[in-house]
């Protein structure tokens, strides 16, 4: 999913045609904000629901609604049924080995901390190191974090150049024998930069380590294969890939899982419990306790079939020539600096106006019905690395149109309008 490459675009422009006719999918793009058509690039925060995601929420709760794995009532078994054949859904679409190997989990965040506190206890010691890179979301910083001042553990950050881009050797020079762990991002939120996740697993494994890739802005846009990635875990958010939110995907290798102690105690969690002694469920179940997000899941799988539909290298192509179109009319406004320039881009354009606050930018966008995110993304440290509190981000999705992309550059024509 290189963004610009000449052959992506030509492919891509037939491509693009289609993606029109799915908007109509989409029952809120057709929404008027501020007396402007709704123009929503705010999808690296969340996505919009199609229709049969809406549609999969209310049959479950009109026909299904029951508890799960506990009833012998038909409802509670049709719920059950349902609820377990997403699981299948999702382990085909990242091609896991086994449906055991794929917890659902709220989102990528819980995902991460359930990795890093159940792992955390049987591999840290004192003076053992975890690896990360400058780019990473607060959710993938702050678990290691955590969990490296649990266990006396040092936490490491491989640098990044001013494009955005990992410093190889800066990566590989920082694993060693020490590297217990390493977690990265397979595509950055507020840069939009492709991270080499398939070199960086196979440096990580000559040392040993173990490999966590936080696939939040991954999954929804290029097409994930954890067998052929060799990672040991693989993390993604339901919302972020048309899906509700409050749910989301931890897969793992399965020989770490069973190794792995349970992250939280409850209900079908466990095969017995008495006071003296409790025994733990089976994969995946020891680490789901408590009820989960069943109509969420349900819901997920019809966002995972939707997107397998359509293709998810159609999206990527789209998506692809969407920001090489968003980044040239971009590129041609004066004062405008674009935060991230990786060769290996997704569909993220992060930009400063100078002499204009990124929140300015955003309230003037929705003046004009235009969504997109202003602020630090989470990504606080990438901040830091630019020298900047703040960026405007435009990100896209399978719905947005290259007209989308005109009223944004036409709206950061009015924000300099307004503050020169
Ligand atoms: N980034 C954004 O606007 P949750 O909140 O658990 O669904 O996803 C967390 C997360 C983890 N990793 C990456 C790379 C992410 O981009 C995100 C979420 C959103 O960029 C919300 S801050």
């Amino acid at each position: 999913m290189s963004a610009s490459t000449p052959a992506n675009i030509a492919n891509a422009s037939s491509v693009s045609r289609d993606f029109l006719n799915l908007r109509k999918d989409f029952p809120i793009l057709s929404t008027v904000m501020n007396g402007y058509p709704l123009v929503y690039l705010d999808n690296a925060a969340t996505t919009q629901k199609p229709r049969v995601v809406i549609d999969a929420l209310t049959n479950y709760y009109t026909t299904t609604n029951a508890n799960i794995h506990r009833g012998v009532h038909q409802l509670s078994q049709n719920a059950t049924e349902q609820y377990e054949a997403v699981r299948e859904t999702v382990r085909a679409f990242i091609n896991a080995r086994q449906v055991s190997e794929i917890i659902f989990v709220r989102g990528a965040t819980e995902g991460i901390n359930l990795v890093a506190q159940s792992l955390g206890r049987i591999r840290l010691t004192p003076g053992d190191e975890v690896v990360i890179t400058a780019m990473e979301h607060h959710s993938n910083i702050v678990p290691w974090q955590m969990v490296c001042a649990q266990h006396g553990a040092r936490l490491r950050v491989a640098p990044m150049n001013d494009a955005g881009e990992l410093l190889w050797d800066e990566y590989e020079s920082l694993l060693n024998e020490k590297t217990k762990i390493t977690a990265f991002t397979q595509i950055s939120n507020a840069l939009g930069t492709i991270n080499p996740v398939e070199r960086m697993v196979e440096a990580a494994r000559k040392v040993g380590a173990i490999t966590l890739v936080d696939g939040a802005q991954s999954a929804p846009h290029t097409s994930v294969d954890v067998q052929k990635m060799g990672c040991d875990f693989f993390v993604f958010s339901g919302h972020k890939i048309y899906a509700p939110t409050g749910i989301g995907v931890l897969y793992g290798r399965r020989e770490l899982l069973e190794e792995m102690p349970p992250y939280q105690g409850g209900g079908d969690m466990i095969s017995y419990v008495t006071f003296e002694k409790t025994a733990y469920n089976e994969l995946p179940y020891k680490f789901e306790a408590g009820t989960p997000n069943i109509a969420g899941t349900i819901g997920l799988g019809a966002a995972l079939n939707y997107v397998t539909a359509i293709g998810l290298d159609r999206i990527a192509a789209h998506e692809s020539e969407l920001l090489a179109y968003g980044t040239s009319r971009l590129q041609d406004i004066d004062g405008l600096t674009i935060i991230g320039t990786a060769a290996q881009k997704a569909g993220v354009l992060s930009f400063i106006l100078k002499g204009v606050h990124p929140h300015d930018i955003g309230t003037i966008m929705d003046e004009r019905g235009i969504a997109i995110r202003t602020g630090h993304h989470c990504a606080q440290p990438v901040m830091d690395r630019y020298e900047i509190p703040a960026t405007a981000r435009a990100s896209l999705g399978l719905y947005n149109t290259k007209e989308e992309i005109d009223a944004l550059a036409e709206g950061i024509r009015k924000v300099f309008e307004v503050f020169t």
